[in-house]
């Protein structure tokens, strides 16, 4: 992506600016269970049995869970100006991916062999790579045969929403407890930049007519699943100049209608991408200014902001990639029988290490709130996943970022990056972009980390911290909080404030 020009820059800056002041009127975002880092003791028992193995729907839960994306949805009904349809739906998706096609009988196989060997995987979603209601048939058969052949998972699907309200009985029917729509606008004007034309009912229709109908049908779908009892997410595309402000409006909206979630997702175009906003130039948010919205939002409605954008095939912990592990042709060798009973011992003892770590916490934090520092700062953290410090610098596919304060350390997002060492050779010129990724943190937490690397953090302001490998991210991160204070108290250090780091668009060849 490019950076942004000098004048995007100070629009932006105006941007952060009001965004900042809704907040402060907001009085911040002090409310328990804010977030998707909502806990047992946040939401209502019949909710929390509903997200707390959904690593979307959980912040918690994307730690230890994993979900599968089955592609049988090829046809979609509208044209989103951020998509390719080359490629799979860009709602849920990066742009620049293509996933096999499935049909409900393979997707059915592939499931049960995913599920089979990943007793982690909790949840089946349809989110491409087309719309998967407007390929109903093949939806639904595909719920159905999971359903009959794994009947412990739960099923997701996320949709552009024109037509959802014809189907939320049948999503009932199949027990669909989760359902995410992408609302981008509740303004047709706004609508109009978005989407060239939606095809509704045998018509095309364009313009502001289209926009208006879509975004009728989408908040109508939004109180229909809500008056059903499914859990709806709402997530939304970032487009700086085009709806970035609107969006503050559009969380308000979706929150009266009855949406549980709102995950606001950064524009990700580059020209070779080859959508309109690609090829017109228009940029996608930088990381600050997509964390000022979203923190902006924060107070009306739990925002979710650990969204990998993931593929249509994607197969595993969110971030990771395990799709070359259940190829078409692989899945017909392997002999597999689905055991209930296995994966639940699992996910029971997995459950047990959770708990262990959630009665952890509270004295953590309560040791923090007493500090009575007002300062809070960035960091990014390496890891595999199951909440721990376990990621050597150079095999880190993406950072993840927490925000400290005396409040704890929070979840803020991740940052993508190219991977530093390839079959054993550090890829030099790769360093400078994913230290630039991380640029506006004070510290990057690794399990190990080389001498370059380490030197080039130092020169950049990023302190590289490996004397936390594989312990917990809370406790080690709040750990050095504590002694970066103790720093700052005792004139070692000074605190600074940092600037902003980008979101680039992941290359095409990117593995993930
Ligand atoms: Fe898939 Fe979406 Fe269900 Fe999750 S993804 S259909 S709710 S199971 Fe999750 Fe992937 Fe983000 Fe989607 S990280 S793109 S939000
Ligand atoms: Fe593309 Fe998805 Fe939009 Fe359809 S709904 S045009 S597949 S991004």
């Amino acid at each position: 992506m490019d950076a942004p020009t000098q004048q995007e820059a100070s629009s932006s800056a105006i941007e952060i600016g009001e965004i900042t002041k809704v907040i402060a009127e907001k009085k911040g975002c002090g409310t328990a269970g804010c977030g998707s880092q909502a806990s047992r003791n946040d939401l209502p028992a019949e909710t929390w049995e509903k997200v707390k193995n959904h690593p979307c729907y959980s912040e918690e839960a994307h730690h230890h869970y994993a979900r599968m994306h089955v592609a049988v949805a090829p046809a979609c009904n509208i044209k989103c100006n951020y998509c390719n349809r080359k490629y799979d739906c860009a709602n849920e998706s990066r742009p620049g991916v293509v996933s096999e096609r499935l049909t409900p009988e393979q997707a059915a196989k592939k499931v049960v062999a995913v599920a089979s060997t990943i007793p982690q995987m909790t949840v089946l979603g349809i989110a491409g790579p087309g719309d998967p209601l407007a390929n109903p048939e093949r939806t639904f058969k595909t719920f159905e045969l999971v359903r009959e052949a794994a009947p412990d998972l739960k099923l997701c699907l996320s949709t552009n929403g024109l037509a959802l309200p014809d189907h939320v009985d049948t999503i009932k029917k199949f027990n669909v407890e989760h359902v995410t729509i992408t609302i981008n606008m509740i303004d047709p004007m706004i609508g109009a930049k978005i989407y060239p034309w939606i095809f509704y009912k045998h018509k095309r229709y364009t313009g502001i007519q289209a926009a208006k109908i879509l975004t009728d049908r989408q908040l109508q779908g939004v109180e229909m699943l809500d008056a059903r009892g499914v859990l709806c997410k709402v997530n939304s595309v970032m487009i700086p100049g085009i709806n970035d402000r609107h969006l503050l409006e559009v969380n308000k909206a979706v929150k009266s209608r009855g949406a549980f979630l709102h995950n606001i997702m950064p524009l990700i175009s580059s020209p070779e991408h080859g959508t309109v906003f690609g090829l017109n130039g228009q940029r996608g948010p930088t990381a600050r200014e997509l964390k000022a919205l979203q923190d902006g939002c924060e107070g009306e409605i739990r925002m979710m902001r650990h969204c990998r954008q993931c593929r249509a095939d994607a197969v595993g912990l969110l971030g990771e990639d395990r799709r070359a592990e259940f190829t078409t042709e692989k899945i017909v060798e392997m002999n597999v029988k689905y055991d209930v009973e296995r994966r639940k011992g699992y996910q029971a003892k997995l459950e047990e290490e959770r708990a262990a770590k959630t009665a952890a916490k509270p004295s953590d934090l309560t040791k923090r709130a007493n500090n009575g520092s007002h300062l809070k700062l960035l960091v990014a953290v390496a890891t595999k996943g199951a909440g721990l410090i376990n990621e050597h610098f150079g095999h880190a596919k993406e950072f993840q970022v927490y925000e400290l304060s005396s409040g704890g350390a929070k979840f803020v997002g991740h940052r993508r990056v190219d991977l530093y060492c390839q079959g054993g050779y550090a890829e030099e010129g790769r360093l400078a972009t994913i230290i630039e990724a991380v640029s506006d943190c004070h510290a990057v937490f690794i399990a190990k980390i080389g001498g370059r690397p380490s030197a080039e953090l130092i020169k950049a302001g990023v302190e590289p911290v490996d004397q936390y490998a594989h312990e917990p991210i809370d406790k080690a991160t709040i750990a050095w909080f504590e002694a970066y204070l103790d720093r700052v108290n005792s004139g070692t250090i000074q605190h600074e404030e940092r600037g902003d780091a980008a979101i680039r668009p992941r290359a095409l060849t990117s593995a993930v």
